[in-house]
């Protein structure tokens, strides 16, 4: 089996507990602790502990470090290579795959015969521990996780981005290969969430189907070495529209992260969590596209995604985090692709930069600014991964909270080699629950070094409209039934509709093929909630601040899957419910407001 490293790898002295008794709570209860009722008192009594005020993380030296001047995508892993373990339908449980629900639709996509080796792309992550992981150069070597898989250059490169085609299914292997015995923040079960593909329900990493070796969630039926993910990759709208859906549905940047019951936030702040970034025949990947259909954005090795998580370091620069408390702890080193303050080198032509606010709690306002300050202009395409109707240009901010992702095309070719800018951060927050004001000049984050003339003409273009939308009619939202979810605090804790999270049952059940409107309501006066609805996006229909109706925000306007409501905010959005079937989530993406029971599942019925 591929579990043979699993109990080697050594435990870390850097990675000692915040608090023995909580690592005590922590390696008794595991990851099944929400099943008990019982453990939500012992929560609430956390709660009510005050935590002294963190000192600040060490200092480090800024632009030590550099990010790769092009991604390093995931290849293949032949999943034929063994013989027992060819991908199936039926969870493979003789040969060490966890009891997961059998893949929906599977026959249709794959006949009743076995699997055959042209049917799908195979590939394969290793969910790994890594006692040598820098996030800064200043700062000592010590653990993090990753999702570890096969690149050109390293069979072990963490959190590899994928790329994924419409129309070209994908089956994923998940190893998980953490020790039973970990100690500190984190549980060593997982379950791995695509945000936000159009997936069936048992390959969506449903937080109740975390597994291990040696431990299954509430929602499994048993634990395993492994778990096979199918993603289609069919657009929404299968069932109405035939072939492989509606194209205009397509997503874009996605990201696959860590979605263990109540370890959300641990585990993804221990590193699990990368991207993955799905193309059609519009958005092909390739700006030498000779289809006249295709937008030729500018695409890969140009073609950037940014990743960024706030982090708490001691006073030894050792990586720590408090799982326990439902205010969480707010970094004060922003990591951009798991690196503290990193130059990226990039040539003068456009790029197309993708951000995503990857938590677990702060919101971000960035802005791109040169070495005087000044604000620089770039064009928004995309929200949430899904490609805006037309862009957005002459933009110089970009605001996300978690999960959040904002596509942007920057046009290096404006600025001579040698010019450095910088990505700043200019929102300020102190406390988990919420943003608080935005002031100049910011932090950076990330240095940007114009240090090259590009090898090849720029041929990459940013078309005048980009993918159409599918709005829904007048006649749609009529005829919607409304259902109301309100977020709000109880005892210490965070709750939609007065209930915390209960993976076990479903909080509303829809039939499949059936279309409703949300009201997403957030009464409180001091919280901000990143409201985060699983597998569907939906339509911003009206937005209300204080009772009053105030406009959506253009990059609000195409489609959208994590809706972040401030205080006293409300808003109406429209939502179908297509193809698949099964248990999905809502839940508040401040994976401390999560982790904290700000969730619900919900069912589609077919
Ligand atoms: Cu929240």
């Amino acid at each position: 089996m591929k579990n043979a490293a699993s109990d080697s790898i050594p435990n870390n002295a850097h990675n000692a507990p915040i608090n023995p008794s909580r690592r005590d709570f922590l390696t008794t209860t595991g990851g099944a602790m929400l099943a008990a009722p019982a453990i939500f008192t012992t929560r609430k009594s956390i709660a009510q502990v005050t935590d002294p005020v963190l000192p600040p993380s060490p200092p480090t030296r800024p632009w030590r470090d550099h990010l790769p001047d092009a991604i390093d995508p995931l290849q293949p892993t032949d999943l034929f290579a063994d013989p027992y373990r060819i991908p199936q339908g039926t969870a493979n449980i003789d040969y060490g795959e966890c009891g997961r629900n059998d893949h929906q639709r599977w026959g249709e996509f794959f006949g009743n015969s076995a699997l055959e080796l042209d049917q799908a792309d195979l590939y394969q992550l290793n969910v790994e521990a890594n006692d040598q992981y820098r996030f800064h150069s200043d700062y000592p070597a010590q653990l993090a996780w990753a999702y570890e898989g096969l690149t050109a250059n390293n069979p072990h490169y963490p959190n590899p981005t994928i790329f994924a085609h419409y129309g070209r299914p994908i089956i994923m292997r998940l190893y998980n290969q953490l020790s039973k015995n970990h100690t500190g923040f984190g549980t060593p079960e997982v379950s791995m969430h695509l945000h936000n593909l159009h997936t069936p329900s048992e390959s969506d990493g449903f937080p109740g189907d975390y597994f291990s070796p040696y431990k299954a969630g509430p929602t499994l039926t048993k634990p395993g070495y492994f778990k096979d993910h199918f993603y289609p990759n069919v657009y929404a709208g299968l069932d109405e529209f035939g072939g492989i859906g509606d194209y205009r549905e397509a997503l874009g940047t996605l990201w696959y992260h860590d979605h263990t019951l109540d370890f959300t936030a641990a585990n993804a702040s221990r590193g699990l969590a990368g991207f993955y970034l799905l193309f059609d025949d519009l958005d092909s990947g390739d700006e030498h596209d000779d289809n006249p259909a295709a937008l030729r954005l500018p695409s890969h090795p140009y073609d950037y995604p940014l990743a960024f998580q706030d982090k708490r370091f001691d006073e030894d620069g050792v990586h720590l985090y408090d799982q326990f408390d439902p205010e969480g702890t707010l970094g004060d080193k922003i990591t951009v692709n798991g690196k503290i303050e990193p130059v990226l080198k990039v040539a003068s032509r456009k790029y197309r930069l993708r951000l995503l606010n990857a938590g677990p709690s702060r919101f971000y306002q960035f802005h791109l600014v040169n070495a005087n300050h000044i604000v620089q202009k770039f064009t928004y395409i995309a929200n949430d991964g899904n490609l805006l109707p037309k862009p957005l240009f002459n933009q110089t901010k970009v605001r996300l909270g978690v999960a959040e992702r904002a596509d942007i095309i920057v046009d290096f070719s404006a600025y001579p080699p040698g010019t450095v800018l910088y990505l700043v951060n200019r929102l300020v927050q102190t406390k988990t629950r919420g943003p608080d004001d935005v002031k100049a000049p910011g932090s950076r984050v990330l240095k940007i070094v114009v240090d090259r003339l590009p090898d090849e003409p720029d041929v990459s273009q940013v078309p005048s409209t980009l993918r159409p939308i599918r709005r829904p009619t007048a006649a749609e939202i009529a005829a919607a039934p409304v259902r109301k979810w309100t977020f709000a605090r109880k005892g210490g804790l965070w709750t939609i509709n007065d209930k915390l999270v209960n993976v076990k049952s479903a909080g509303a059940t829809m039939a499949q093929g059936s279309m409703e409107i949300w009201d997403l309501n957030n009464p409180s006066g001091g919280w901000s909630h990143p409201v985060h609805i699983h597998f569907e996006e939906g339509h911003i229909l009206k937005r209300f601040k204080d009772g009053l109706e105030v406009p959506v925000p253009a990059y609000e306007k195409g489609r959208k899957d994590v809706y972040t409501l401030g205080p006293n905010e409300r808003m109406r959005i429209f939502m179908r419910f297509r193809d698949f079937s099964g248990k999905y989530v809502m839940h508040c993406h401040n994976m401390i407001h999560e982790d904290h029971a700000m969730m619900v599942r919900w069912d589609i019925e077919a």
